[in-house]
């Protein structure tokens, strides 16, 4: 296993929903998910990073005193760095320097398992590597500059430079194809209308193991940081012969790279699309607050906040104040209280459904065509026929989930 250390800025900016001491943990977490063993944390306290080298003099003088000491392959940092900053880093430490966004496309590659998720991690890690080949590439050509010729790197770097551009041209195309299949195989899924959650909520909350236990769908669940990447949609029976259509997302993190939300920007379409979301917390991790406001903020940023949301406080196994925290997830309205590995409470959970979708249970009444007899079958299908008229169409009086109902007439304007 390589060993590593973890540096990271104390800088109480209000960006940053954790404390420096949970952020490195956090980053010690993604490092183990990574395969690396962190032997040490480094922070300074300091308002906004050094321009040119991220931390200050005195800081990299004791880091390398330290790196001389102990036998280290790579150094991590709690932030993302300038393409000049990180090669100032790799300059004085003599060894890797590896930042946030780059060690979660690490994670993210080593974790990718469809074609799709493949291509849109190559994608940000293309985009990663330009502007840091842009500044060897400017810094070289400035050398050629000053003899008058074009030096041998310069040719080299352009070369380089233009390839990376093209396969980012390739898979983009790629990408494009696959995401209009996709687009196409959803609006036939709509044709059966039902009604989609999507299982949201922070990296490592238990979002898998709950599809899991829901639906019996296989999706890989374990104690790393990023287990899933690509959404997996299994159907869940509810009471009454109700039916929803579940889909597992990749979990969300604090200092999300942008690059990252832009690579899965399809998968989180799923929550985008979803007509209630099921928003998983760990209740036993300690920054569990914390983590409710980043997934909240994604959320909103996703342009899903106005969905019904379920707050799902699972791990409630671990919880070991159960009184305390119940005060402290009050004001999270409405939530259930879980263990997804255990299997607890999960009787609570259809319910707990059915009571977030009761609002939108309301006695509609509409004027369907005599050819369109599929639709009255669907009314019956999901609803309850109030009362059902022959005139100049049918009119049918229906009580049925509105957001059913909605897809369910849409197949008319089609
Ligand atoms: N003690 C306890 N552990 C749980 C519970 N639910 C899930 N876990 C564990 O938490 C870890 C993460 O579970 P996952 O289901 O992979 O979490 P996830 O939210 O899908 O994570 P990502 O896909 O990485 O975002 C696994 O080791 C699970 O076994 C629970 O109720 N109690
Ligand atoms: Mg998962």
């Amino acid at each position: 296993m390589i060993q590593g250390i973890v540096i990271g800025i104390d800088s109480h900016n209000v960006s940053s929903v954790l404390s420096i001491q949970d952020s490195l943990n956090e980053l010690k977490d993604l490092a183990r998910t990574s395969n690396i063993k962190i032997i040490k944390s480094f922070s300074q306290k300091q308002k906004h990073p050094v321009p040119g080298t991220y931390i200050g003099k005195g800081k990299i003088d004791e880091i390398i005193l330290f790196i001389q000491e102990n036998p280290i392959q790579c150094v991590l940092i709690d932030d993302d760095l300038t393409p000049a900053q990180s090669k100032s880093l790799e300059t004085a430490f003599n060894t890797k320097v590896i930042d946030r966004t780059g060690l979660i496309l690490d994670i993210f590659a080593q974790r990718a398992q469809t074609y799709e998720a493949k291509l849109q991690i190559e994608l940000a890690q293309l985009h990663y590597l330009l502007p840091r080949l842009t500044r060897l590439w400017t810094h070289l050509s400035r050398l050629g500059g000053g003899i008058g010729t074009r030096g041998p790197g310069e040719t080299q770097l352009e070369v380089d430079k233009r390839q990376l551009s093209t396969r980012v041209n390739h898979i983009k195309k790629k990408l494009e194809k696959i995401q209009k299949d996709r687009h196409l195989r959803r609006s036939k899924r709509h044709q059966t209308p039902l009604i989609k959650g999507a299982i949201v909520g922070y990296t490592n909350a238990g979002k898998s193991t709950l599809m899991n236990r829901l639906t019996k769908a296989a999706v890989l669940a374990e104690d790393k940081l990023f287990a899933t990447l690509d959404p997996t949609s299994r159907k869940l029976k509810l009471k009454q012969s109700d039916q929803v259509i579940l889909t597992d997302t990749v979990g969300f993190i604090q200092k999300l790279p942008t690059l990252l939300v832009k690579a899965f920007y399809s998968t989180l379409e799923e929550v985008t699309d979803a007509d209630f979301l099921l928003h998983v917390i760990d209740v036993s991790h300690p920054c569990f607050e914390e983590f409710i406001l980043t997934s909240n903020q994604i959320i909103n940023d996703l342009k899903a906040s106005d969905k019904p949301i379920l707050y799902i406080f699972n791990k409630w196994d671990q919880v070991s104040a159960p009184n305390r925290i119940k005060k402290q997830i009050a004001s999270f309205q409405p939530n259930i209280c879980i263990s997804a590995k255990c299997d607890t409470h999960l009787e609570g959970f259809e319910d707990a459904i059915a009571d977030l979708l009761a609002p939108f249970k309301k006695t509609l009444t509409f004027f369907i065509p005599y050819k369109r007899m599929d639709i009255i079958n669907l009314f019956h299908q999901f609803g309850h026929v109030e009362s059902i008229d022959y005139n100049e169409d049918v009119t049918i009086k229906v009580t049925i989930n509105e957001i059913l109902a909605e897809k369910i007439v849409a197949s008319l304007y089609k």
